[in-house]
């Protein structure tokens, strides 16, 4: 499916910060009036290289669609990023300013070696490129070409106990969280505070131990071959292509195995709506809506929601003798 791209068109991210740093001293570069300041303006010193592994049409190419993804633009111009804002348009804007360097993934609980995870190795790491059907709880959905590498991959590495039954993961978050900080201005980072934003933060996710391990389960580092940009969840982000987009957490800090079944931010918010399973499925609809269209970005046609957006034949197995309207 993917060719191989080579790592020369892979926007290192700390060009395109200083691209954009340039654009933004664009602004007042005339009234810098030093030479000298003008000079290395102009000549910036050379940013530390941060590349994206070549990009390789593996054996899993199997697992991406056929179906056309959807445009770079359109997948980073209408997002769902809470913390950064509630409105699909604003993360774009609003995560502008979002630093992820230097970043790391924190992985413990019931594991042979916890450890942490520098994100500059989990670049390294071999990088795929899956095309995936996204299906957001909200009934729109899109196709997206995401470069990452199976989540199974660094569960391995830090040897799950055979006791560990749920994988838990937790956003960063650098905003107010108390409801008496709502007035005050956004955090670091520009992340609002957990009232503006109407959910509980830091975000968390979860699954069950068969789910992260599934070969179609992604941490995805990038879109079409480009570091992730910071509305989609930079620097790295869960994928999990059969269920609601919302189980698919963003810029994801620590990762804990458990065996009890973790709190979602989602269900917390309302356990009615939202349960911790929210497998795509046109049969139980949402109680404020239908789940058995969807509306692609692209075009806004709608179009019927398949069981398991799709991929009921690598999945369903994993909820046989389950009631997938009770374990919604
Ligand atoms: N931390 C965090 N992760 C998140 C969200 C969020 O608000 N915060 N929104 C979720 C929802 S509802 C969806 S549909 C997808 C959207 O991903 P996209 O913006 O890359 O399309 O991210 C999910 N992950
Ligand atoms: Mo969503």
């Amino acid at each position: 499916m993917s060719e191989k791209i080579p790592p020369s068109e892979i926007t290192p991210e700390s060009v395109y910060f200083n691209r954009r740093n340039f654009i933004k001293a664009g602004v007042f570069a005339g009234s810098v009036a030093a030479t000298g300041g003008i000079y290395r303006f102009f000549n910036p010193p050379p940013p530390p290289e941060v590349v994206t592994a070549p990009i390789e049409s593996v054996k899993s190419a199997g697992f991406s669609t056929t179906e056309p993804p959807d445009s770079f633009e359109t997948i980073t111009t209408y997002n769902n990023y809470y913390e950064f804002s509630t409105s699909n348009a604003c993360p774009a804007r609003a995560a502008e300013g979002f630093v992820t360097r230097p970043w790391t993934i924190e992985v413990d609980g019931m594991v042979g070696k916890p450890r942490v995870f520098d994100i500059e190795e989990l670049l390294r790491f071999e990088q795929e490129e899956r095309i995936y059907r996204f299906r957001c709880v909200e009934a729109w959905s899109m196709v997206v070409p995401w470069t990452g590498f199976p989540l199974k991959k660094l569960l391995d590495m830090v040897e799950p106990l055979s006791t560990a039954k749920y994988v838990a993961f937790q956003t960063y978050y650098s905003g107010k969280t108390n409801h008496p900080d709502a007035k005050l201005p956004p955090g670091p980072n520009g992340m609002q505070s957990s009232f503006a934003a109407g959910i509980d933060l830091p975000y968390l996710e979860g699954l069950r131990m068969d789910e992260a391990m599934h070969p179609l389960t992604l941490l995805a580092t990038g879109i079409y071959g480009k570091l992730m940009p910071n509305q989609n969840g930079a620097p790295i982000r869960l994928v999990v292509p059969w269920k609601y987009g919302f189980k698919s957490i963003k810029s994801v800090v620590k990762i804990s195995l458990t065996d009890v079944q973790p709190p979602t931010t989602w269900n917390l918010a309302a356990d009615d709506e939202y349960g911790f399973y929210s497998n795509v499925n046109p049969n139980v609809p949402h109680p404020r809506w239908s789940q058995a269209q969807e509306r692609r970005l692209r075009d806004s046609r709608m179009q019927p929601t398949t069981i398991f957006n799709g991929y009921a034949d690598e999945v369903a197995s994993m909820y046989a003798g389950m009631d997938l309207v009770k374990d919604f």
